[in-house]
């Protein structure tokens, strides 16, 4: 291994590694904070989009402790938008699922995807309510709980399971159309609020496929090294823009890719 490759590796490694355990923090916060069952305990941004207190407190807590052990690297969150510019990039979402999380359910994270330059090179998705923790360094290895996860090896639609993701931005239209095809080609649809988890699902092969109209890249970045190094196929998601604008995704498992893109009528990476 070349001497920079190793400097490389190793400076990667001390940000997913210190990273990791300021989430796993993070996450207590989340839990401590998390309403009970019920209507939403939420401000809302927009029609069905919601922001809570622990959103807030979870970024600030986050920025404040990567800032101060990186100082030259970049943050982008989704509440205060970009703070800080570097080569290395953290990207967060504090709560996604916020939804779920408003109502006091389970299926909610937080996501944190370490970027170099508009590369992303490592992932957490920590969800405590579900006791679970998604992991991945570039060219490491995906993980759940520390155990080896990869995209299923599905190859009969009619034994598939592919979510679609539903926002306030999707047009009634396009998720009738979506839905149809997706229940045309034998699948079952499922919906569940996370777009971090519902990639996760693809990554360690509880679902086949993820989609979805337009996302943004704090609700992505994690994932994507996840599922690239869980054998996925993915869309070129930050080709087509993802770091600056809301773009759309498709997740794929390996032998049903081409069936689901031709469906869906998204290309694939
Ligand atoms: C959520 C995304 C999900 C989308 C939801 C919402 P948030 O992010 O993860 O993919 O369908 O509408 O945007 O707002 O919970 O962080």
């Amino acid at each position: 291994m070349k001497k920079t490759e190793f400097f490389e590796k190793n400076e990667i490694s001390l940000r997913f590694y210190a990273a990791k355990a300021i989430i796993e923090e993070a996450a207590s916060l989340a839990l401590s904070m998390r309403p009970s069952p019920g209507g939403p305990s939420a401000t809302l941004k927009g029609r069905q989009d919601y922001v809570t207190e622990a959103d807030r407190a979870v970024e600030l807590m986050v920025y404040n402790r990567l800032s101060t052990l990186f100082p030259d690297d970049g943050f982008i969150g989704e509440e205060r938008g970009e703070q800080a510019q570097g080569t290395y990039r953290w990207v967060l979402d504090p709560i996604d699922g916020t939804s779920n999380y408003a109502r006091g359910r389970n299926r909610w994270c937080i996501s944190l995807g370490l970027m170099k330059n508009d590369l992303p090179v490592a992932g957490i998705i920590n969800a405590p309510a579900l006791k679970e923790i998604f992991t991945a360094i570039r060219g490491e290895g995906a993980f759940l709980n520390g155990k080896p996860i990869y995209a299923a090896k599905t190859k009969n639609l009619d034994e598939s399971m592919v979510e679609i993701g539903w926002s306030p931005f999707v047009p009634l239209e396009w998720w009738q159309e979506k839905t149809t095809a997706i229940l045309n080609l034998g699948s079952m649809p499922r919906s569940l609020g996370s777009g971090a988890l519902a990639l996760a699902d693809v990554a360690c092969g509880r679902s086949d496929g993820y989609l979805e109209k337009v996302i943004y890249i704090w609700d992505v970045a994690a994932a994507l090294v996840i599922l690239e190094e869980a054998d996925a196929r993915i869309s070129p998601f930050i080709k087509m823009g993802g770091i600056e604008k809301r773009t759309t995704i498709l997740a794929t498992a390996p032998n049903i890719a081409s069936q689901l893109s031709k469906a869906l009528g998204v290309e694939l990476g």
